[in-house]
C-alpha cells in the first residue's frame, strides 16, 4: 500500500465514522415503530371489513383493475394449477405448468391490510404436486408451506398483505428450479392503501428463461433439458412464455399523451434481466418493486425472483421495442417484445421517419407460419420446392437481407450480390459459405470484394436449406434445391475435414 493510498483511506474511514454519527439519531427515532405501521392509515391493519370479495385474477399482458377501496377486506383467491401444452415459438411446444393458464401466471391485486383467503387447486390432469410461495407473505416458505397440493385437490391458507409493493410468486415444489423453468410464477400487488397514482395503461411483463432439449427454434415438442438448465444455458429467453407473446397482433398498446404503466417481473430461474424499452426513458421506476422511486432510467435491472414497477408518457409515435439488454438474449433466444404508441408526430422531439428493420429484422413480422409447414411437410416425407421457397423467404428477410439486401443486389464495393451471382456454385459450397462464413477476396460477377461475412451457424440445418434454395430460386438466380441433408453433412465436423482436403 503507497502512502497516498493509506492516507486516502485513513479519510474514508473518518468520513464514515463522521455520516454514521450523524444517521444514529434518526436512525433510533426510525426503529422504534414497526414496518408496516409507517405506512399505516387508520383501521387498514384492523379486522377486515364488509362482505368477503373474490378477487379478479388477470391473463398477461392485461392487470386487474385499481382497487379503489377505502377499507381492508377479506379478499378470496382462486388460483388453479394447469399443465398444458403450448406454442413457445412458431411451430414449438412446450409442456408448461401454469399458475390459472399462463405464463406467467394470472396477475393478483389487493390492498394493503386486506386479508386474503388464499384457494390453490390443482388441476387433477396434472401430473405433479405444486404449492406457492408469495414473496410478499409473511411466514414459513410464503405460503408454500401450507399450499402443497397433490393433483385433484385444494389447499387453502389465509395471510394479511402487510407490505405494500409488487411481488413475485411461484412454485417451490422440488425440484424448484424445474417448477419455476416451467414457468410457475406469476405477480401478486399490494396496491397502497391510497391506491397508485392514475395512468392511462397498465401492463403485465415477465420475464423468463427456458430450456428445451432441441436448439432455438427447432420445430416440434421440445423436453425440458435439466442439464442446460443446470448449467444455465437458456435455450429461450422470454416475455410472457412465448416468443411473439408481445409482437405483431400481440403487442402492448398505448396513444400519444397517454402514461403507460409496466409491471415487470423476472421469474428466472436463473437470468436476471436488463430490461429496456429501446426508444423510451422510463420517468420512473420502482426497482426492485419497493417503494423507493428512481427517475430517468435507461435499463432497469430485475433480479431473478423479482420486479419493477416502470412509468413513462407515451410521445413519439411507432414501435418501441421491449428487451432484455442482454442482447443476444433478445436477438436470438426471444426475449423481445412491443409496444405500439400511435397518434400524432411530434417533430420537434423526433423528426420521424420509422424503419421496423434497423432492430427487428424478421422479427417484425413474427408470423414465420411458412417455416413452420415447410418443417411439417418435411417431416411427412411431402415437401416441396415451393414448401422451402417460402420458408427461405421468411428467413432470408432479417437474415441475409441486411447485408446483401431485400432484392438481393448487395452494396456496391462492400456486400457481392446474391442475385445473378456467378459464385452460386453447387450446394456443398454453398452451404460452407452459410454455416463457416466467408472472407478473404472473392470476385462476384467480374468485381472483387475483400471483406468479412460471419458464420451464420445459429441456423439450423432446415433453415440453411431453405434459405439458400430460395436464394437458388429468386432474381433470375438458375434454380435448383439445398436439402437438409446437404446441410448435415457439410456441418458434421468429419465431413467438413473431408470438404476441406
Ligand atoms: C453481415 C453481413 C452479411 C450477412 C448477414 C450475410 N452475408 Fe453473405 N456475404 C457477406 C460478405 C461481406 C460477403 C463477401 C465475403 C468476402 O469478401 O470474402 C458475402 C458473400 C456471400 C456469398 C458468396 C458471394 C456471392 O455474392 O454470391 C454468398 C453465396 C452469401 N454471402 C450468402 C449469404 C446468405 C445466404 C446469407 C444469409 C444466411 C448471408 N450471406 C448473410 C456479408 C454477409
Ligand atoms: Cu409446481
Amino acid at each position: 500500500m503507497t502512502a497516498r493510498t493509506q492516507i486516502a483511506g485513513l479519510i474514508r474511514a473518518t468520513q464514515v465514522l463522521a455520516i454514521a454519527a450523524a444517521l444514529c439519531a434518526p436512525l433510533l427515532s426510525l426503529a422504534a415503530p414497526k414496518a408496516p405501521a409507517a405506512a399505516k392509515v387508520a383501521g387498514d391493519f384492523g379486522p377486515p371489513q364488509g362482505a368477503p370479495i373474490k378477487a379478479v385474477l388477470t391473463s398477461p399482458p392485461h392487470v386487474p383493475p385499481p382497487i379503489n377501496r377505502k377499507y381492508p377486506a377479506k379478499v378470496i383467491v382462486d388460483l388453479e394449477v394447469v399443465e398444458k401444452t403450448m406454442q413457445i415459438s412458431e411451430g414449438v411446444n412446450y409442456t408448461f405448468w401454469t399458475f390459472g393458464g399462463s405464463v406467467p401466471g394470472s396477475f393478483i391485486r389487493v390492498r394493503q391490510g386486506d386479508t386474503v383467503e388464499f384457494h390453490l387447486k390443482n388441476h387433477p390432469s396434472s401430473k405433479m404436486p405444486h404449492n406457492i410461495d408469495l414473496h410478499n407473505v409473511t411466514g414459513p416458505g410464503g405460503g408454500a408451506a401450507s399450499s402443497f397440493t397433490a393433483p385433484g385437490h385444494e389447499s387453502q391458507f389465509t395471510f394479511k398483505a402487510l407490505n405494500e409493493g409488487i411481488y413475485v410468486y411461484h412454485c417451490a415444489t422440488a425440484p424448484v428450479g424445474m417448477h419455476v423453468a416451467n414457468g410457475m410464477y406469476g405477480l401478486i400487488l399490494v396496491e397502497p392503501p391510497q391506491g397508485l397514482p392514475k395512468v392511462d395503461r397498465e401492463y403485465y411483463i415477465m420475464q423468463g428463461d427456458f430450456y428445451t432439449t432441441g436448439k432455438y427454434r427447432e420445430k416440434g415438442h421440445q423436453p425440458f433439458d435439466m442439464e442446460k438448465a443446470i448449467d444455465e444455458k437458456p435455450t429461450y429467453v422470454l416475455f410472457n412464455g412465448a416468443e411473439g407473446a408481445l409482437t405483431g397482433d400481440k403487442a402492448i398498446k398505448a396513444n400519444v399523451g397517454e402514461t403507460v404503466r409496466l409491471f415487470v417481473g423476472n421469474g428466472g430461474p436463473n437470468l436476471v434481466s436488463s430490461f429496456h424499452v429501446i426508444g423510451a426513458v422510463f420517468d420512473e421506476v420502482r426497482f426492485e418493486g419497493g417503494s423507493n422511486v428512481q427517475k430517468n432510467v435507461q435499463t432497469t435491472l430485475i433480479p431473478a425472483g423479482g420486479s419493477a414497477v416502470a412509468t413513462f408518457k407515451a410521445t413519439v409515435p411507432g414501435s418501441y421495442v421491449l428487451v432484455d439488454h442482454s442482447i443476444f438474449r433478445a436477438f436470438n433466444k426471444g426475449a423481445l417484445g412491443i409496444l405500439k404508441i400511435d397518434g400524432k408526430e411530434d417533430k420537434t422531439i423526433y423528426s420521424g421517419k420509422e424503419v421496423d428493420s434497423v432492430y427487428l429484422g424478421d422479427r417484425a413480422n413474427p408470423n414465420l407460419a411458412a417455416v413452420t409447414t415447410a418443417t411439417q411437410n418435411a417431416a411427412a416425407g411431402k415437401l416441396t420446392l415451393q414448401d422451402q421457397i417460402k420458408a427461405g423467404q421468411q428467413l432470408f428477410a432479417g437474415t441475409c437481407s441486411v447485408c446483401h439486401q431485400a432484392n438481393g443486389e448487395g452494396l456496391p464495393g462492400v456486400f457481392p450480390p446474391l442475385a445473378k451471382s456467378d459464385f452460386l456454385g453447387d450446394a456443398k459450397k454453398l452451404v460452407n459459405v452459410v454455416l463457416n462464413g466467408l472472407s478473404g477476396k472473392v470476385t462476384v460477377n467480374g468485381k472483387d470484394y475483400n471483406s468479412v461475412m460471419p458464420p451464420m451457424n445459429q441456423l439450423n440445418d432446415d433453415e440453411v436449406a431453405n434459405i439458400l434454395t430460395y436464394v437458388l430460386n429468386s432474381w433470375g438466380n438458375p434454380g435448383g434445391s439445398v436439402s437438409t441433408e446437404d446441410v448435415k453433412k457439410v456441418r458434421t465436423p468429419g465431413a467438413k475435414a473431408q470438404a476441406e482436403h
